[in-house]
């Protein structure tokens, strides 16, 4: 049976490519995707080309954990996805949102190396069935001084690391973003030592709340937040949080990181959200939510560990000031 439109709603464009069955369940999954709301609310509707195979945003069923809700209202679709730091597409809020439809998701894959016992090579449909998804409702703070409030997708990082087995010697664990020129307009900046990198130690990678990411606002990310893949560290600044993650590698050593390795004094390894060490050139006391701010509006008080306060014992007995 084909599903008849009313007038005026959408056209899925018949490329040559798409096949009847392929139309049919696009327009099978459009009307799902109606009903529930998610393409209203993503903005789809406006863009023919978002249907484009290659670049459509896909639904993710995912199980709300309660365990992970926070009583401040999201911040919309909208913000969240124009108002972004991904310097490999320009150093500008607006550019990625701009220049990353130039990026190829698809296929995709991540390599998994160094000390396991079982190095891999996972595409995008394997990390998607490894572990059951989840939404979780994170806060999420940007050195810079301003925060969201995020329904991202995904799963604990724990789930993949026990996959692949660690050895004794894996004390830190270093993830790598795709540096592509072709793709990424903004290398040709040096603002950074691309590929962009950032690391945690294993026992913060291994920590609940560490989300290896795959979806926000019930469907898969969008380029410009990190699609395919990216992670998500809720008690740290924003730069720990990589995005379009090409290889995870498992280390003896602390890995030289992106921020870190061009401005150690202003940007700690560590960087746990922390409103008692102030940057170098600016206080760390207060955020501004984004999508808050009229001229009246008031900042909101940034919390230790940007609330995460489970994370604490992740730093028993360390001067967190020294290791700031
Ligand atoms: N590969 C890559 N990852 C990155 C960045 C980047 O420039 N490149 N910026 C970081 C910074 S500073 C922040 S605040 C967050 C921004 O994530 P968002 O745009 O989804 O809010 O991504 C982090 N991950
Ligand atoms: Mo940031």
């Amino acid at each position: 049976m084909l599903i008849r439109l009313q007038p005026d709603q959408i056209d899925i464009p018949a490329s040559s490519e798409i096949t009847p069955q392929r139309i049919f369940e696009s327009r099978r999954t459009f009307l799902k995707e109606m009903a529930t709301g998610a393409i209203a609310a993503s903005g789809l509707i406006a863009s023919g080309s978002a249907w484009s195979q290659t670049t459509g945003a896909r639904k993710l069923a995912a199980k709300h954990n309660d365990a992970y809700v926070i009583v401040d209202k999201a911040t919309a679709y909208k913000d969240a996805t124009t108002y972004n730091n991904f310097y490999e597409f320009g150093t500008d809020k607006s550019e990625p949102a701009r220049n990353a439809g130039l990026l190829k998701i698809n296929p995709w894959t991540i390599s998994i190396e160094g000390e396991v016992k079982r190095p891999m090579m996972l595409d995008l449909e394997s990390l998607l069935k490894l572990a059951p998804l989840e939404e979780r409702i994170y806060r999420f703070r940007c050195v810079e001084g301003w925060s969201m409030v995020i329904p991202w997708v995904g799963y604990s990082l724990s789930a993949l690391i026990r996959k692949v087995e660690p050895t004794g010697n894996a004390k830190y664990i270093e993830f790598v973003s795709l540096a592509d020129k072709k793709q990424m307009p903004g290398l040709s900046d040096r603002v950074l030592d691309w590929p962009y990198t950032e690391g945690l130690r294993i026992d913060e990678a291994n920590h609940p709340l560490t989300l290896l990411t795959l979806g926000m606002y019930g469907e898969t990310l969008p380029n410009q937040s990190g699609a395919p893949v990216r992670i998500i560290v809720p008690w740290k600044y924003g730069f720990k949080s990589a995005k379009s993650i090409v290889k995870i590698r498992f280390l003896k050593e602390a890995p030289r990181t992106s921020w870190n390795g061009i401005a150690a004094n202003e940007y700690g390894f560590y960087a746990n959200v922390n409103p008692n060490v102030d940057h170098p050139r600016w206080s760390q006391a207060s955020e501004r939510r984004i999508g808050e701010d009229g001229f009246f509006t008031k900042k909101r008080k940034t919390l230790m560990f940007n609330g995460y306060n489970d994370v604490a014992s992740l730093y028993g007995g360390m001067d967190l000031k020294k290791f700031f």
